[in-house]
């Protein structure tokens, strides 16, 4: 039995071998690249059974994703092949000012997705289901989805992963903060609930998100802090960033392996930042983890030498 199921779309991800333009590279590589299925990989890495649920085209792309994320020790029993609707593919455009995704999804397999995809066992059997706010962006049919989820009786957690280029701020606003409140546990960065909710500090996000049992507000290169039954602060690791497009899942995935090996709140934010801070060195979305030798150094120093 799984501890965790992510669900959510992935993507056939093209990306510049090297971090230049699309336009100009010459060389890419072909990954596979999903918020929750990124998070789901990190997991298994860090030891943890873990399941993804999805849909994938019975195409070319949607069989190497699978076995991509198989390989990397992801139960793939929830994901259904649809012969009806293809996989969805994404590009990454390395820039001066960041990378700027161009999605290639509309109508995709896991579009297809509704409120039916999957049984009552297996949404109720795992310890944690981990959901984002990518796939009520999908489709109505996403959107039911995701709303049927959140009212499992097992804790869910929940990545606001707002994605402009699936709908922009003034439309995702109120479905965000409404679905955020209905889980447990969510992660969101500062920067987006600004551009989101127009709140200004970590204080301000966790008043406009009374509800959940915790939320992460992840402050970019500065601090993350989290709201539970007590409030805990770590400041980021300082890195030189690579490529910043899938950090966020791997700092989701550090904080979710420290909920559920019982660590306390500091703990479990220095687990995302280690992760977060991996990824962020590399082009793809999921970089191996560090070792758990690097690991229990980094969460056994004290908050001097932890920067
Ligand atoms: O967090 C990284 C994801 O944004 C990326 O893997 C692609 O899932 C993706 C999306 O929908 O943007």
């Amino acid at each position: 039995m799984a501890e965790v199921l992510c669900l959510g779309e992935t993507m056939a991800l093209v990306a510049p071998a090297e971090p230049v333009a699309l336009e100009v590279a010459e060389s890419f590589t072909l990954a596979a690249g999903g918020a929750e299925s990124n998070v789901a990989v990190h997991l298994a890495a860090l030891g943890h059974r873990v399941e993804w649920a999805s849909r994938l085209g019975a195409d070319p792309l949607g069989r190497r994703l699978l076995a991509a994320v198989e390989r990397a020790g992801v139960g793939t029993g929830p994901v259904e092949i649809r012969s009806d609707a293809p996989t969805g593919v994404y590009f990454k455009d390395p820039g001066p000012d960041g990378t700027t995704v161009h999605y290639y999804r509309a109508g995709s397999a896991a579009s297809t997705m509704d409120e039916n995809f999957l049984s009552d066992e297996q949404v109720e059997q795992p310890r944690l289901l981990h959901l984002s706010g990518i796939t009520p962006a999908l489709s109505a049919g996403c959107d039911r989805l995701v709303r049927r989820l959140l009212r499992r009786r097992g804790p869910v957690s929940f990545d606001v992963n707002h994605r402009p280029a699936l709908w922009p701020a003034e439309q995702a606003a109120g479905p965000l903060r409404e679905l955020a409140q209905q889980a447990d546990i969510v992660f969101v960065g500062l920067d987006e609930a600004t551009a989101l909710w127009g709140v200004r500090t970590a204080e301000d996000v966790r008043r406009e998100l009374d509800r959940p049992r915790t939320v992460v507000v992840k402050d970019a290169a500065n601090t993350a802090t989290a709201f539970g039954e007590a409030v805990a602060v770590v400041p980021a690791p300082k890195v030189e960033v690579v490529e910043p497009v899938g950090a966020g899942d791997a700092f989701a995935a550090g904080y979710l392996s420290g909920l559920l090996r019982g660590d306390d709140g500091v703990r479990r934010l220095r687990r995302g930042h280690l992760l977060a801070a991996h990824s962020l060195l590399s082009t793809e979305d999921h970089s191996t983890p560090p070792d758990a030798e690097s690991i229990a150094e980094w969460l056994a120093c004290d908050d001097r030498t932890w920067n």
